[in-house]
């Protein structure tokens, strides 16, 4: 198998999260292509396919929930295919995966705008704001309504076992917005203060249920129970078109050592460390999705999905992705 090592470094950094945030690993992937398309040293168009399959297979096996990156890495895919199936010399299979992936970062960072300024219009002076772990999408909502003049305050879970909420923390104030750090397990304890939930996703499913970090449907159910709004900031990319044909968004279970170090684990044997990294917040739970094509209701999503997939289709998706997937998926336009 012929990936290039710079595809391998990458891949190992979205998996070991180096790279991390479904929109970074996003935005990382189609590099990934790009990277792939450009080091081949494939003699045929044949060999080329095969050279972009195989580093979409690496790239696709990092991380299993953020539905962000089969999404990219089967943006580019589609178009390579189309040039391939259409005719095209190598040199224009491999134009053509520089293209879509240039047209996906640009349109990815896009969209974070984009949701930072329609999310931005829903926060008003005077909320308090609870957030969970990073999320680039609910930071550009948050950071865009106070550049706007809003005030308002934030309170951040350090989100464990990796403390992203850090990031978030961090960010927002050194943007001069007044934030607090929390410990998760605190969010109920300070949801009788807050006004609204603002939290990103790493897939949307057809029924408008969210995945997003461990702990969110806990923060959820604290804000439905105490009638807190829960907003949240999702790319159109972060909608999973395999839920639509019944699968199951998978849900990543990170090893123990993230939890408990190792000398805990030699120590204590008969201790079974679980560590789920996200979990699914059902849609009566969600008031808002906020994306880049407008602000929706979580039943929605569906609508959503067959705007931006389709699901009546003339282009089988690429093979590697049926593969990955294991979902006999017929996609068109994506
Ligand atoms: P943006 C993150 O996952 C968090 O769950 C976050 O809410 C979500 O991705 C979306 O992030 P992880 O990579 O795309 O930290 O909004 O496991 O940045």
């Amino acid at each position: 198998m012929t990936v290039p090592e710079e595809v391998i470094k990458l891949a190992e950094d979205i998996k070991n999260m180096k790279i991390r945030g479904a929109g970074e690993i996003a935005r990382a992937a189609v590099k990934g292509l790009s990277i792939a398309a450009a080091k081949s040293e494939a003699d045929s168009r044949e060999e080329f396919m095969r050279d972009l399959d195989n580093a979409a297979k690496v790239l696709l096996s990092t991380r299993p929930t953020a539905v962000s990156l089969p999404n990219a890495l089967r943006y580019v895919m589609v178009r390579a295919y189309r040039a391939y199936e259409g005719g095209g010399t190598k040199e224009e299979i491999k134009e053509s995966v520089f293209r879509a992936s240039d047209e996906f970062y640009k349109n990815s960072l896009k969209a974070v705008d984009l949701i930072g300024m329609y999310g931005s219009r829903r926060i008003e002076d005077g909320d308090v704001i609870m957030t969970h772990c990073h999320s680039t999408a609910a930071v550009s909502i948050l950071v865009n309504a106070w550049r706007s003049g809003k005030k308002f305050e934030v309170i951040s879970t350090e989100t464990r076992p990796r403390y992203q909420g850090r990031i978030t923390a961090s960010i927002l104030a050194k943007e001069g917005i007044p934030v607090s750090l929390i410990v998760d397990s605190a969010a109920r304890f300070f949801m009788e203060h807050v006004d609204k939930v603002v939290v990103g996703a790493d897939a949307v499913a057809a029924n408008g249920a969210v995945v997003n970090k461990i702990g969110t449907s806990m923060i959820a159910l604290a804000a439905h129970e105490a009638r807190v709004n829960f907003i949240v900031a999702a790319e159109t990319y972060k909608f999973s078109p395999e839920t639509v044909l019944g699968s199951l968004i998978r849900i990543e279970e990170r090893p123990a050592d993230e939890i408990v170090d190792t000398q805990y684990l030699r120590d204590n044997p008969g201790v079974k460390v679980r560590n789920p990294a996200f979990d699914v917040t059902p849609a009566s739970y969600v008031d808002l999705i906020v994306t880049e094509k407008g602000v929706i209701p979580p039943e929605a999503a569906i609508l959503v999905l067959k705007e931006e997939f389709g699901w009546f289709s003339s282009v089988s998706l690429p093979k590697f992705l049926k593969e990955g997937l294991e979902t006999p998926v017929e996609m068109s336009e994506y």
